[in-house]
């Protein structure tokens, strides 16, 4: 029990001591009694004593710049430990600041709790003007997967663990727990408050898929000429990956890795058709899904991408209505990752086929070809550098220093480094996931720091890093090991485009020969401006070797990019003819 206050009922009990706790402590209790050991955060009213009184009860409070940061950073921790990462913010505007990374954690299935003190309950539904007046509950409802409201302290407990199960069991998600200031002094009898406290057993229990549904699975892939396997993210926050590569080896199936589940087998593993995907999209006759959503990262399952063989589709997945989400699914497999792939493994016994051998040879040999035919584009020296150069620098810092966490967002920054950068370990490409949302970059770095205590490499559009920049002073308040890279064309995409009418700059183009390293110079941290790929790669290796937050303003050719990296087909056109 915290450090609960000690008071005197003189009117009723003269003689007698009654021990007295408070929400702010049972908040606190409930968090650390469930594990809870980060709180991602940034105070003020009726916040800022709580994230005090945590840090001194032993919880790491990491306060941020920005509530967007540090709920993308509890977000993040929630992907990468299973747990739900908390962030905690003010009422109101910081309640929406962390909204916005609330709404991203459940769209990419990550366990987040999003805490956030509100105003008086009764100015609030009177519509009567309260400091930061705003019905965050009804707000946060349609942007999560559940919310709750707690108005009396002897509730906290059970509120805690509602939200701690809503986040992680089935597909996780976010959850919004709305505490109104008045909530965080109400007192009530210490023992009685600790025995409403709940510890919760089995947060995400295991779902087991039906038999029947393994072997009809089984069935399809066993029929298949020209198989390919899709692992997604949720495989990779499964945390079974050594069944995971025990079933993709006793498989023989060529196999793809979505963005995030990169590294989950390494990129380099043998039936890897990472360099093959349109191929192997396009010609495949079976397709099984691991963790991978059919949505329009996958053109969702149809159009030219998967070209005219006819295909049949096996999904693995915790939530029963992604089934048929967009085409037909033969063999749907509902449950848990572990679960399922576990299940797959056993029932295909020691002899299972592999599939024809002229597939995998048609896989190895294009996905080498691709890999040829890039080759010596990553090894060009060019000042300024283009993305191939800077790249072929960066992957090689990466095959040489597996374990680090690599967080990637930009458009040309994002898709070029996500083809070129191979990972070799899970759960160690962090980005812009399923909204493809910039702004998650330091939020990212800063929890993939504390939470794993690896180095951080985050690459990152200049555009990109700009959403949420201003959290190097955080990176440099706590001395963490992130060594940011900015890839500077001076633009969104570009920082070549021209304003056809006026002064004004164009909407794309950025301030010419900015020098980003100043900004972390200024926080005590290293600055570099590094203008090619032999001054990057040693600029990076000095970064991770000293584990000194470090800023390299990689100068890239404002030339060198394309409109929207590689998805300017999502851009409407106008079909007026222009001037
Ligand atoms: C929150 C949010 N706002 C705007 C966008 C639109 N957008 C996509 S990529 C991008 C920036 C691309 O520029 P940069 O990061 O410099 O990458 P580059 O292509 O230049 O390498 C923007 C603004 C977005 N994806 N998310
Ligand atoms: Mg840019």
């Amino acid at each position: 029990m915290s450090e609960a206050s000690t008071h005197m009922d003189a009117a009723q009990n003269p003689a007698e001591e009654r021990e007295l706790t408070d929400g702010f402590h049972l908040v606190i209790d409930a968090l650390k009694l469930n594990g809870v050991e980060t709180i991602y955060h940034v105070p003020g009213i009726p916040v800022t004593d709580l994230g005090r009184m945590a840090q001194a009860e032993g919880i790491r409070v990491i306060s941020f710049r920005h509530e967007q940061n540090a709920g993308n950073a509890a977000a993040i921790a929630g992907y990468l430990t299973q747990k739900p990462g908390i962030c905690l913010t003010v009422s109101a505007p910081g309640f929406l600041n962390g909204l916005t990374a609330l709404a991203n954690a459940t769209t990419n299935c990550f366990p987040m709790i999003l805490i956030s003190g509100s105003s008086e309950r009764e100015i609030v539904d009177l519509q009567q003007g309260d400091y930061e007046e705003m019905d965050q509950l009804a707000i946060a409802k349609p942007l999560c997967k559940a919310a709750f409201r707690v108005l009396h302290a002897a509730d906290i407990g059970i509120a805690v663990a509602r939200a701690i199960r809503a986040a992680v069991s089935g597909r996780p998600g976010g959850v919004y727990l709305d505490l109104p200031a008045k909530l965080f002094s109400q007192v009530m009898d210490a023992e009685k408050g600790a025995q409403s406290l709940v510890k919760v057993i089995d947060p995400a229990p295991a779902q087991i898929p039906a038999p029947s549904a393994i072997k009809r699975a089984l069935d399809v892939l066993a029929s298949a000429k020209r198989p390919l396997v899709i692992l997604g993210k949720g495989a990779a926050y499964a945390q079974v990956d050594e069944t995971i590569r025990q079933f993709i080896e006793t498989s023989g199936v060529p196999f793809l890795q979505m963005s995030m589940a990169k590294g989950l087998l390494p990129d380099t593993h043998a039936q890897s058709a990472g360099a093959a995907r349109s191929t192997v999209l396009k010609d495949a006759d079976v397709v099984m899904l691991i963790g991978a959503r059919l949505n329009w990262l996958l053109s969702h399952g149809k159009g030219k991408t998967w070209g005219d063989a006819p295909k049949k589709f096996i999904q693995i997945d915790i939530e029963p209505k992604e089934m048929d989400s967009n085409i037909e699914i033969v063999a749907p497999v509902v449950g848990d990752i572990g679960s399922c792939v576990s299940a797959l493994l056993a029932g295909m016994g020691s002899n299972w086929a592999k599939p024809p051998a002229d597939w995998m040879a048609t896989v190895v040999a294009k996905r080498d070809e691709n890999i040829a035919k890039m080759a010596p584009r990553l090894r060009n020296n060019n000042s300024p550098m283009d993305f191939h150069g800077a790249l072929g620098a960066l992957r090689t810092v990466v095959k040489e220093r597996p374990d680090m966490i690599l967080i990637n967002e930009g458009a040309n920054t994002l898709d070029l480094a996500r083809g070129i950068i191979d990972m070799y370990q899970p759960r160690k490409r962090l980005d812009v996931g399923t909204w493809g949302v910039m702004g998650i970059g330091m939020g990212y770095a800063v929890a993939a720091a504390i939470e794993t205590g690896k180095p951080v490499l985050a690459v990152e559009g200049d555009s990109a890093f700009g959403f949420s920049g201003m959290e190097v002073e955080t990176i440099c308040r706590y001395n963490l090991p992130v060594c940011i890279v900015i890839f500077n064309n001076s633009g969104i995409y570009r920082g070549t485009d021209v304003n056809s009418n006026g002064s004004d700059p164009a909407t794309t183009v950025f301030v010419r020969d900015s020098r980003y390293d100043k900004m972390m110079e200024a926080f005590g941290g290293v600055g570099v401006n590094a203008t090619s790929p032999d001054e990057l790669l040693r600029a990076v290796n000095a970064a991770i070797d000293s584990g000194k937050p470090t800023l390299i303003n990689a100068v890239i050719d404002p030339a060198a990019g394309t409109e929207s990296g590689r998805i300017g087909n999502l851009n409407p056109q106008s079909v007026v003819k222009k001037k």
